[in-house]
């Protein structure tokens, strides 16, 4: 069954639920889809210039080049059902509808951010939209969606699990154990290889065998479903296919979507290992944002004008959350012993050794953990 498309899809539909055609959107609703892709493209710049002038710190993984991924999967979805994605987060999250300030702040450590500055670029998250982060452990989102999506199927809620990895992810024993589970107990999750072709600095050629990817659908008799990355409304096509498969039969699929990233690994990634002239080829074929609107053009959609101002008001969203995750206060030192899955008396006397090892009291924002 693997990439020959998906398994066809019964009408055996849940009421309530969404409808079994893929409902078609209309011309202002294609020009969101566009909006959307821009608005990501934008926040995401203006937070490398962040990252650059060191007001944002640690790891930041763009995704510049993807952005038609995640706008065009998650349009498919209701708003309650989950998703979860690895580190590379910022378009997942604002395609879900998570605001471009929670975005910008989380990603300058502040208490205003989604987890209030904890989490910072690779651990989004949001509760109210079912965004369940945000993972930085290759792999490590995979068996928590085939959780998610046992929960939604016990419940029996009719929602279903979207859960984004990287190609570089697909070798990972986590990866494929959550397929056979998910498989086996025929969870409503889709599980969507980002195949951007490099894994860090190592193309996928070199470390997986067996193509394309979509292949592992095989092993776990699963629906392989492949789509164009760079093109909005395939993606929305195929992945309407996987998501009623999950919300009409419960059962899993796997989407490979071919896509490309045109910044670094993370912004510490020189990009020694492609050529300058690989990626501006790659941007010349495909890039998404301009083949969309291009579309939209002709479709007599939008207008030139029209997507100036797209354009404008993107970039005025993305200074206003720079501005508003500057003026945002810091998380209280307090705070660093919050929200911590661990049992009361061993966070209490983590703190307690703090206070005798180093003479500090954290409420007064003194204490350093981690220095043990
Ligand atoms: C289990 C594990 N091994 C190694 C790493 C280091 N690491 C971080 S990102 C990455 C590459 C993952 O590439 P891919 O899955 O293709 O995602 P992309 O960065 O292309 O979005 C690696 C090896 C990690 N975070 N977790
Ligand atoms: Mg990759």
């Amino acid at each position: 069954m693997a990439s020959s498309g998906a398994k066809k899809v019964r009408s055996k539909e849940k009421p309530g639920k969404s409808p079994a055609v893929l409902p078609t959107l209309t011309p202002s609703e294609r020009v969101d889809l566009l909006r959307k892709m821009v608005l990501i493209r934008r926040f995401e710049q203006k937070a490398a210039q962040a990252f650059m002038q060191a007001k944002i710190k640690g790891f930041c993984h763009l995704y510049i080049g993807q952005e038609a991924v995640a706008v065009g999967s998650i349009s498919t979805l209701n708003p309650t059902d989950a998703v979860i994605t690895a580190y590379r987060d910022h378009g997942h999250a604002l395609a879900r509808g998570m605001s471009s300030r929670e975005c910008m702040a989380e990603l300058f450590g502040k208490i205003t951010g989604c987890s209030r500055g904890k989490g910072g670029s690779m651990h989004f998250f949001n509760k109210e939209k079912h965004f369940h982060g945000g993972h930085g452990i290759v792999g490590g989102q995979t068996p928590l969606a085939a959780g998610i999506a046992f929960a939604q199927k016990y419940k029996g809620t009719g929602e279903v699990t979207v859960c984004y990895l990287g190609d570089g992810a697909v070798n990972q024993g986590a990866f494929h154990e959550s397929l056979n589970l998910a498989a086996l107990w025929k969870l409503p999750v889709i599980y969507v290889i980002e195949n951007n072709e490099y894994a860090m600095g190592t193309h996928q050629s070199r470390s997986s065998a067996g193509y394309p990817l979509v292949k592992r659908a095989d092993g776990y008799d699963m629906a392989g479903i492949t789509a164009n990355g760079n093109d909005v409304d395939d993606v929305r096509e195929k992945m309407w296919d996987a998501v009623q498969l999950a919300r009409t039969e419960s059962l899993t699929s796997l989407v490979e979507v071919k896509t490309y990233r045109y910044r670094g690994h993370s912004m510490s990634d020189p990009g020694n290992y492609r050529t300058k002239e690989e990626i501006a080829e790659r941007k010349k074929e495909s890039e998404p944002i301009s083949f969309f609107k291009e579309r939209l053009y002709k479709e007599k959609a939008l207008t030139e004008k029209e997507y100036e101002e797209i354009e404008r008001v993107a970039v005025a969203e993305a200074e206003d959350s720079i501005a508003f995750a500057e003026s945002s206060p810091e998380p209280e030192v307090a705070t660093v012993f919050e929200d911590i899955f661990a049992p009361e008396d061993q966070i209490r006397s983590f703190v307690r050794r703090l206070e005798v090892n180093h003479g500090c009291d954290h409420d007064a924002g003194g204490a350093q953990p981690g220095v043990e």
